[in-house]
């Protein structure tokens, strides 16, 4: 099945899906294995890859190496255009939509595309929304764009309207990994009043209340990276997951 139809079934089944990123720079990966059997233990969903920069990490071993040591989707999220494995599941098509940056609204696609065939994986067409979160996040530095005001969230539901009547297949609403403060609950709530396709919630969410709060308020799957960086939080997992499937809470 394709992963994008797989991520709806979750959804639909659980109430909303719980995606872990991991950024090869932060994840050091000779706990990786050990990381990501302890995330499947706990009921996360998938696995998302990447990150703004390539400074310790290899990209392409460390995506083969999360292959070989998880059953669950894994799917790149792409911090730049050599980002790109055929040993991934799938990759977000990311359109940073909130911008006016030519160069990240279709400028690097067209460079990008040609490998992202060779390589075979399932590309998943993403608008992506950056929110301001308090201070520059890195998202926005290196996007070259501002991001949309918090206050705001009447242009973000229009963004993402917008978004949608283009093709996107997702909305993802980003704060920036390790946010000052998260996407605010309205901003869901305006986005999901307005959209049908699957709206993604990321950055500055360490806590599985808050966690919890943004599916309450229309998100379909809640990502979170920086948090279990630290191997402190693992035990923490389980509860995220928990708080995410609203679904499956209400029926224990
Ligand atoms: C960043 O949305 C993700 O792109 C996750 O953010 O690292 O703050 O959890 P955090």
């Amino acid at each position: 099945m394709k992963i994008y139809n797989q991520l709806l079934n979750t959804i639909k089944e659980k109430g909303a899906a719980y995606l872990i990123l991991l950024d090869p720079d932060k994840l050091s990966e000779d706990r990786l294995g050990v990381f990501l059997k302890h995330c499947e233990k706990s009921g996360v969903d998938g696995f998302l890859v990447g990150g703004s920069l390539m400074i310790n990490g290899n990209f392409k071993s460390f995506v083969e190496k999360v292959k070989i040591n998880t059953n669950l989707p894994v799917i790149i999220f792409p911090g730049s255009i050599t980002q790109v494995s055929s040993f991934a599941d799938a990759i977000l098509f990311l359109s940073v939509v909130s911008g006016r940056n030519p160069e990240h609204l279709i400028g690097k696609h067209v460079l990008a595309a040609p490998s992202i065939k060779k390589s075979g994986i399932e590309p998943i067409s993403t608008a992506y929304i950056l929110v301001e979160s308090g201070s520059t996040t890195t998202a926005v530095y290196m996007s070259g764009s501002l991001p949309i005001p918090r206050n705001k969230p009447d242009i973000a539901a229009a963004t993402a309207l917008a978004s949608e009547y283009l093709g996107m297949k997702f909305i993802y609403l980003e704060a920036g990994s390790g946010a000052d403060n998260s996407i605010p609950n309205e901003m869901i709530k305006a986005v999901t009043s307005q959209c049908s396709i699957p709206v993604i919630v990321g950055g500055g969410i360490r806590s599985p209340k808050t966690a919890k709060e943004k599916v309450e308020n229309g998100a379909s799957i809640i990502v979170t990276g920086n948090y279990f960086e630290n191997e402190n939080n693992w035990d923490l997992i389980k509860d995220f997951a928990s708080s995410i499937h609203i679904k499956l809470s209400v029926e224990v």
